[in-house]
């Protein structure tokens, strides 16, 4: 079992709702590095990255804000994510808002391109983050990672991502809110879209599993997104953009001990957390039993695999 790097990512400039900046901390508070050592996982903290001096950037659209902040911090994540990577180990980024991912997921590519590894990525998430910085109306930029994951254009003021990933390899998981220009690029792009009316209809393992089995066929890497808003809000009141209808506490304990079986998870963002609208910190306090459980936290040890 790989090491696992903590990295503190305290990044607010992806939307327009401070607190998210405290999530790393929140985490931390809420036991995370002890309930991983607790399975047995060799852990590190690199602690909480910081912001270095900002580039002079500028965006055609004028409803972008936070720019060059966010740029600094996809920079400075994606050299991170790929040093944890590339000393062998899990890096687990403590979000912050979503555009984090801008940088983590950039560092896993750098890294998979490196190896002649194939990267997957498994976005479990309410929103389908498909903007371009073009196409935002919220000018939130949390709401664009996918899209630069996956080579779309109109990200000129970011660097060109590395590798990026083909649409049959991007899954997403637990959707239910998307904006029109997303809508209308996402039927152009062949991504798996498992929102919220395909898991209710066949369930929340079948479609998971089907991903699983082609990232296992291809050998591949994968990254994976938890935006706390993946959670139904009753569950997860923490965070700034709630949306009914999410997933349950057992349905989502369930996604995480599937990929815990897997074995193929590299690496991993935990994101949207903002302990400023939590309730006794249960918000935090989930996402961390949610990572016991992707790091093998059992109910019951099976002596096999699975329940088939
Ligand atoms: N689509 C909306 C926008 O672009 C909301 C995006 C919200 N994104 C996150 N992360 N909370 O999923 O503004
Ligand atoms: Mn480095
Ligand atoms: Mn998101
Ligand atoms: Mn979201």
């Amino acid at each position: 079992m790989p090491n696992v790097v903590l990295i503190g990512a305290p990044i607010d400039s992806g939307q327009r709702r401070p607190g998210c900046l405290m999530g790393p901390a929140a985490l931390r508070v809420a036991g995370i590095a002890q309930a991983i050592r607790d399975l047995g996982h060799g852990l590190e903290d690199w602690g909480d990255l910081a912001l270095g001096d900002l580039a002079a950037v500028a965006c055609e659209n004028p409803a972008v804000h936070s720019l060059a902040e966010t740029l600094g911090w996809t920079e400075a994540l994606a050299d991170k994510t790929d040093d944890a990577l590339s000393a062998g180990s899990l890096p687990i980024i403590l979000g912050g808002d979503h555009s984090l991912a801008l940088g983590s997921v950039a560092g896993a590519a750098a890294h998979a391109a490196r190896q002649g590894r194939t990267l997957f990525l498994l976005w479990l998430d309410a929103h389908s983050d498909f903007h371009t910085p073009m196409t935002t109306t919220s000018g939130n930029l949390h709401g664009t990672p996918v899209a630069y994951i996956a080579g779309r254009s109109g990200f000129d003021a970011f660097p060109p991502f590395p590798a990026p990933i083909p649409a049959e390899r991007i899954c997403l998981y637990g959707i239910r809110s998307v904006d029109p220009a997303e809508h209308a690029a996402l039927l152009r792009h062949d991504i798996a879209i498992n929102d919220m009316r395909v898991l209710d209809e066949r369930g929340i393992v079948a479609p998971l599993r089907e991903f699983l089995e082609t990232v296992r066929a291809a050998g591949g890497m994968l990254h994976v997104s938890l935006d706390v808003d993946f959670l139904d809000p009753s569950i997860a009141p923490a965070v700034g953009t709630t949306v009914p209808g999410g997933t349950t506490f057992r349905e989502a304990h369930l996604v995480m001990e599937l990929l815990h079986e897997s074995g193929l998870v590299t690496s991993l963002d935990l994101v949207e957390l903002n302990p400023f609208l939590d309730e006794r910190g249960r918000t935090a306090r989930l996402m961390v039993d949610l990572v016991a459980s992707l790091m093998g936290r059992k109910v019951f040890d099976r002596p096999t695999r699975g329940y088939a």
